[in-house]
């Protein structure tokens, strides 16, 4: 029997004599998946057992849902039983009437009499050549069905690439191509248990790759594209494996059981899987997948919504976040206000002490007008040992709670780092209390990983007094020592495998309790950033979120003085990497979280090249993620200074990456700005090669009208370009000499030679929202500026008769001409300045 959902978008067809779904699209143009299978895999003892293969005498209904997250559900379900053990499973498939994708869940249920451990939920599995002929193919086609009769299904090697998602904060994200080689951590028992998840696989066979949560195919000729991925991971790590190369590729997701025990009368669910089809070519394609895992943790959607001119008000330096929209505004209200700041680790590391944070407090402060940050955070080294958070090392003879005062006294939000599920071996705590550590083989404590010469071990957060240890932990820097702003960093540590007190409990569903501790025990009230995390289970739980590996001050992993290239993964830190994870997962930042990109580093004597910072700083500013700088804040020189201060306020939008399945690290990035001056566009390229080069900037490469004549200017080089229409699609914009690792950074706005205009600055990396008033007539221009602080730059406008005079708050202003009808203006101002220019008059 075949049975059939239809949405304007999908068509399912259930075929309960073969046990397998299939998918097709309403657009012929969209890829298909023929008879893929779901399986339960369990064992009961030693027995291991494959359940729900064969659906048998299922029972099949129509059960549609009016109040889903995702609106009206139609939904069909399975209803089997496996006699054996008494299990009974309902496979619900939804689709929902206004969302382009599928949805689908598999509920377990024991009606046995004995337990079963749960190994894997699996959700579709197609492709993968079977051994047993008697079953049908199973396929995922890319390539449209009427393009299917036409070739054979098989891509050329190289055309199907997987973008995959790593596990936590630290872990690869990007995408793979056949030829590549999956990214593992070389390292092995130092490293694999930190950067990946035991669930998904990490074959070493050519063609396999694995990511979490979530993963998407793409043919890259074609441009049809696949996402699969879960909507939450309350109850499983949901895992991707695929195999492409030559044949047509093959793709398996599944919810991981972690052997979690299934007593009689129990019942398990997994997190909602989805699925949907999409061009490549759509900018933000991934957009129907994440706003809907958005919606599912009763977040609002987001448009994105980023910095507009009203926001742009100067910083009162009295004022701290906690009278300032973030602590008021949590991201589940309309407006997060995304984080600024200086975090202490990037300079001190471990080796800080009291006196090193009020330096940087009273630098700060003496910063403040130019420099407007929010938040001061400690962060590692002020502990005694990684698990004994309550007593400290003998440079914070006090403890932190007078520093707490004191930022909060000076103006600064209080921020401070702790790793609350992580223990250190020369712990009191591993000492005392045994009891609430994981245990895995032969009864040890798991390895967490290896840091600073010790191997780490975790809680067993599902032992009620170490769980509660952590929520005392939490409370008492949130509401005793009074930090409304907490790091919580390695919290992956919560989720190793490992032997619980309660063994019922997945990992994901023990950690996502953990999480769900901890935020009460800090309270709405705290802003929560979360770091070295599995990404589902913080969402709708942190205000902020890691997305990247460490920054560095080389731009490859050096450690100890030894280059890494060989031993190293992308999980450490290096500002190459913490820059390609900011770049691949920027599409989640104002959907599930403020994205944290890690801190600006701008002190000049360190490895990285002023065009890596420039590099640094623009993927930061474009990512819209918070701000927070690292560097000892008395020795920034002016210069360097001015790279901070042009990315405050940030800029808080999320960037279009536009070659995320194209590029290994995307090289083209757009913002659409919109201000007093009105709209335009935010491009950034960035030139990833070891070499300078010159590079061409194609606007039809962007999402922009190449019938426009446009005027661009960049940022870093102060230099200007004119685009005549058409030459956008012919001639592209010639960037000379683009340093290794640089980038170019231009606002474009459509050329109006005959109105006033204005084209750019180098006063705030956004190049517009630093004007606050607009206001040009026919021989005469106002513009109010506003900037923290004192503020020193240029600013360029296209005027269509030469300026005849010009003042800043009364006072004379000089000018040059740049270009053909475009005048460069040097302004110094404190906070706010206004403008007006005086232009001959047209016969
Ligand atoms: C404090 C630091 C900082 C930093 C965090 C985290 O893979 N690793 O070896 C690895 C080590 C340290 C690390 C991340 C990865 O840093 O991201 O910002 O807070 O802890 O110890």
């Amino acid at each position: 029997m075949t049975h059939r959902l239809e949405n304007a978008h999908l068509q399912l067809t259930i075929n309960t004599d073969i046990s397998r779904w299939s998918l097709v699209g309403s657009n012929l143009n969209n890829p298909s998946i023929e008879n893929a299978k779901v399986e339960f895999q369990y064992r009961r003892g030693r027995r291991e057992e494959v359940a729900l293969n064969d659906w048998g005498d299922s029972g099949i209904e129509r059960v549609d849902l009016n109040d889903s997250p995702h609106g009206l559900l139609q939904q069909l379900q399975v209803v089997s039983e496996y006699r054996k053990d008494g299990l009974r499973f309902t496979l619900t498939f939804a689709l929902p009437q206004d969302y382009p994708f599928l949805i689908w869940q598999l509920n377990v249920s024991n009606h046995g009499r004995h337990p079963i451990q749960v190994e894997r939920l699996e959700m579709l599995s197609a492709g993968f050549v079977s051994q047993d002929l008697k079953k049908p193919l199973s396929a995922i086609h890319l390539l449209p069905l009427p393009l299917l009769k036409k070739f054979s299904d098989s891509p050329v090697p190289g055309e199907v690439s997987f973008f995959s998602n790593g596990w936590q904060s630290w872990s690869y994200t990007g995408v793979y191509r056949w030829s590549d080689n999956y990214r593992y951590p070389r390292l092995g028992p130092l490293r694999a248990p930190v950067i990946t998840n035991p669930g998904t696989p990490r074959s070493r066979r050519k063609g396999f790759f694995g990511s979490d949560m979530f993963g998407a195919l793409g043919h890259t000729s074609q441009r049809t594209g696949i996402l699969a991925g879960f909507l939450s991971q309350a109850n499983h790590f949901g895992s991707i494996e695929t195999w492409i190369g030559p044949q047509p590729p093959a793709l398996r997701m599944w919810a991981n059981g972690d052997n979690a025990r299934l007593d009689p009368g129990s019942q398990i669910s997994t997190d909602w899987a989805c699925l949907y089809f999409f061009h490549l070519d759509i900018p933000d394609a991934l957009s129907p997948y994440l706003d809907a895992v958005a919606r599912q943790h009763n977040l609002p959607d987001n448009e994105g919504r980023g910095l507009h001119a009203a926001d742009y008000q100067p910083h009162d330096p009295h004022s701290k976040i906690a009278n300032h929209r973030i602590h008021n505004t949590k991201i589940s209200q309309e407006h997060p206000q995304i984080p600024t700041g200086w975090c202490s680790w990037y300079h001190f590391f471990q080796d800080i002490s009291a006196d090193d944070i009020r330096d940087n407090l009273a630098a700060a402060v003496k910063l403040q007008p130019d420099l407007p940050l929010q938040v001061l955070q400690i962060d590692d080294g002020y502990e005694s040992q990684w698990g004994d958070w309550s007593t400290f090392k003998d440079t914070f003879p006090e403890g932190v709670a007078p520093l707490a005062k004191e930022i909060d006294s000076s103006g600064f939000t209080p921020g401070l780092w702790l790793a609350p599920f992580i223990v250190h071996p020369k712990s009191q705590l591993w000492a005392e209390r045994k009891d609430w550590l994981l245990r895995g083989q032969f009864n040890r404590p798991v390895n967490a990983g290896y840091f600073w010469g010790a191997f780490t071990t975790a809680l067993d957060l599902t032992n009620p007094d170490a769980l509660d240890h952590t929520a005392q932990v939490i409370h008492r820097a949130a509401h005793e020592w009074g930090f409304p702003y907490l790091k919580l960093d390695f919290l992956y540590a919560g989720a190793l495998p490992g032997r619980r007190c309660d063994p019922t409990r997945t990992r994901a569903q023990v950690l996502r309790n953990a999480l769900q501790t901890l935020r009460q025990a800090a309270g709405d009230q705290t802003t929560l950033l979360g770091c070295g995390c599995p990404l589902g289970s913080a969402i709708g739980l942190v205000d902020s979120m890691r997305i990247s590996t460490d920054i560095d001050s080389h731009w490859l992993p050096v450690h100890k003085g030894v280059r890494m290239r060989k031993l190293g993964d992308e999980g450490m830190p290096a500002a190459r990497y913490a820059i390609h994870n900011t770049l691949t997962r920027a599409p989640l930042h104002q959907r599930w979280w403020i994205n944290d990109p890690d801190c600006l580093l701008l002190q000049p004597d360190m490895e990285l090249t002023l065009a890596e910072v420039q590099t640094l700083a623009t993927v930061i500013a474009m990512s819209g993620g918070s701000v927070m700088l690292s560097d000892h804040l008395l020795d920034l020189p002016p210069e360097r200074l001015r790279i901070a201060q042009s990315l405050l306020p940030p800029m808080g939008q999320r960037p279009l990456v536009l070659d995320w399945f194209d590029n290994q690290t995307p090289t083209r990035l757009q913002l659409e700005l919109h201000g007093s001056t009105g709209c335009w566009h935010l491009l950034a390229l960035f030139n990833w090669l070891d070499e300078t080069q010159d590079m061409s900037l194609w606007l039809s490469d962007f999402l922009l009208d190449t019938r426009a004549t446009y005027y661009a200017h960049e940022f870093w080089g102060a230099k200007s370009y004119q685009i005549q229409p058409g030459s956008a699609r012919t001639n592209p914009i010639l960037l000379r000499e683009i340093p290794a690792h640089g980038v170019a950074l231009l606002a474009v706005r459509p050329h109006q030679p005959y109105q006033p205009q204005y084209l750019g600055s180098n006063l705030h990396i956004s190049q517009g929202m630093e004007v606050t008033a607009w206001e040009p007539s026919s021989n005469k221009v106002q513009v109010c500026l506003q900037r923290p602080g004192r503020a020193r730059g240029s600013i360029l406008l296209g005027l269509p008769y030469p300026p005849k005079q010009a003042q800043i708050d009364g006072k004379p202003l000089t000018w040059q001409p740049d270009g053909e009808r475009c005048y460069r203006f040097e302004v110094e101002f404190e906070q706010t300045a206004e403008i007006s220019i005086t232009t001959e008059t047209g016969k």
